[in-house]
């Protein structure tokens, strides 16, 4: 077959910072119901013992305060929905001070007025919540700003990475970012880390996101809709039967300046190994064909997809994610892997080393 030997001298950069730990809500609203935070700190902890175990693997420090500042942002976001992050964290934790002894404070959004420049004016930072979410699954306490930064800040650093000629790396960002759009949050998200890394690797030129998580990325795709720059892929369970509901269809193909930049491969929910396959392949020739030539890929991994995962219903089996790793990565292009989701605590970080190693094994054909 003239396989040749796994070339482990080539070390593939990992990138965590364990400031996201102290952002940690205990509960969330599901339909109005109060259930346990789904999206808590061991999955990035997880993620990263099982990456580490990898002998090819090189973890390296965070970036420093100082190296990503919060105009770097504004390619992405509203610097409305910025200031309204910082200030909402800095009065949990004022709140917080004048109530040492109770939970943990964490804002979650209940009053959702139309949005417009006015409405926001005139409410308070705490009231005005509802009008920077689409949902109630982004509280916010004293620390996530500090965390949400320093998880897009990860993502920044591997954009870095690459453009300084890595060719493959592997940021484990939490809280995830696909759901976070311009100037609102939602999904567990705030700040779009995938597409922070996109703008900053846009200085290559053009390039695709690809995102494969279980639920759309509909933050992606608004905030690259009119860019026919970036093609932004999402292969998700259907939005007809699965959240986020209101937008992942087949239909939303891009805006009027980048017709055909965005494409969306619902599934059905039951999705079995093959059919995902299949799915790939539409995203595949996809980026074969997108011109001009891609010089960068944005892998929004999220493993929820997996038949283990507690919250989602694609059956995926273990196996698969090397696959799908292994045909990414026949593409040859430098490729920055953007952890999303993933809720089974004890399977992400396998399944995630079993990813990398797909998109690794490149180095041996
Ligand atoms: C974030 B990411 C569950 C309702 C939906 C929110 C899902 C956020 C997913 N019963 N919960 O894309 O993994
Ligand atoms: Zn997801």
């Amino acid at each position: 077959m003239g396989k040749k030997v796994k070339q482990k001298t080539i070390s593939v950069p990992v990138l965590y910072d364990q400031q996201h730990r102290l952002h940690a809500p205990l509960y969330e609203y599901d339909r109005g119901l109060k259930t346990p935070y789904q999206e808590v700190p061991p999955r990035a902890d997880h993620v990263l013992v099982a990456l580490q175990e990898l002998d090819w693997v090189k973890v390296l420090p965070p970036l420093k305060e100082e190296t990503m500042n919060v105009e770097e942002l504004f390619a992405v976001h509203d610097p409305a929905l910025i200031n309204h992050l910082r200030e909402s964290s800095d009065l949990a934790g004022l709140q917080e001070l004048d109530h040492p002894h109770l939970a943990p404070v964490y804002h979650y959004p209940w009053i959702f007025p139309v949005r417009n420049e006015m409405m926001r004016g005139l409410l308070g930072s705490e009231e005005k919540s509802g009008c920077f979410a689409f949902d109630t699954y982004s509280p916010i306490g004293k620390h996530t700003w500090s965390a949400v930064l320093g998880s897009a800040r990860l993502a920044w650093q591997g954009a870095g990475l690459i453009l300084a000629g890595e060719k493959l790396v592997y940021a484990i960002c939490r809280p995830p970012g696909h759901h976070a759009g311009p100037d609102c949050i939602g999904g567990y998200c705030y700040l779009n880390n995938a597409s922070l890394a996109a703008s900053r690797l846009l200085a290559l030129g053009p390039g695709a996101i690809v995102d494969i998580d279980y639920h759309h990325g509909n933050g992606t795709q608004e905030i690259f809709w009119n860019n026919p720059n970036v093609l932004t892929i999402s292969i998700h369970a259907d939005p007809a039967d699965e959240y986020p509901y209101f937008s992942g269809f087949a239909e939303e193909t891009g805006g009027e300046d980048a017709k055909g930049a965005n494409i969306n491969i619902p599934l059905s929910k039951n999705c079995m190994d093959a059919d995902y396959l299949q799915g790939l392949e539409l995203a595949m020739n996809a980026l074969k064909n997108f011109t001009p030539h891609i010089s960068w890929l944005v892998l929004s991994a999220g493993f929820d997809t997996s038949m283990e995962d507690p919250t989602c219903f694609f059956q995926l089996s273990d196996p698969v994610y090397e696959e799908i790793g292994r045909r990414i990565g026949s593409l040859g292009i430098p490729t920055l892997v953007v952890q999303e989701g993933g809720y089974a605590l004890n399977k992400n970080g396998e399944l995630a080393a079993r990813l990398l190693q797909g998109l690794h094994a490149k180095a041996d054909e």
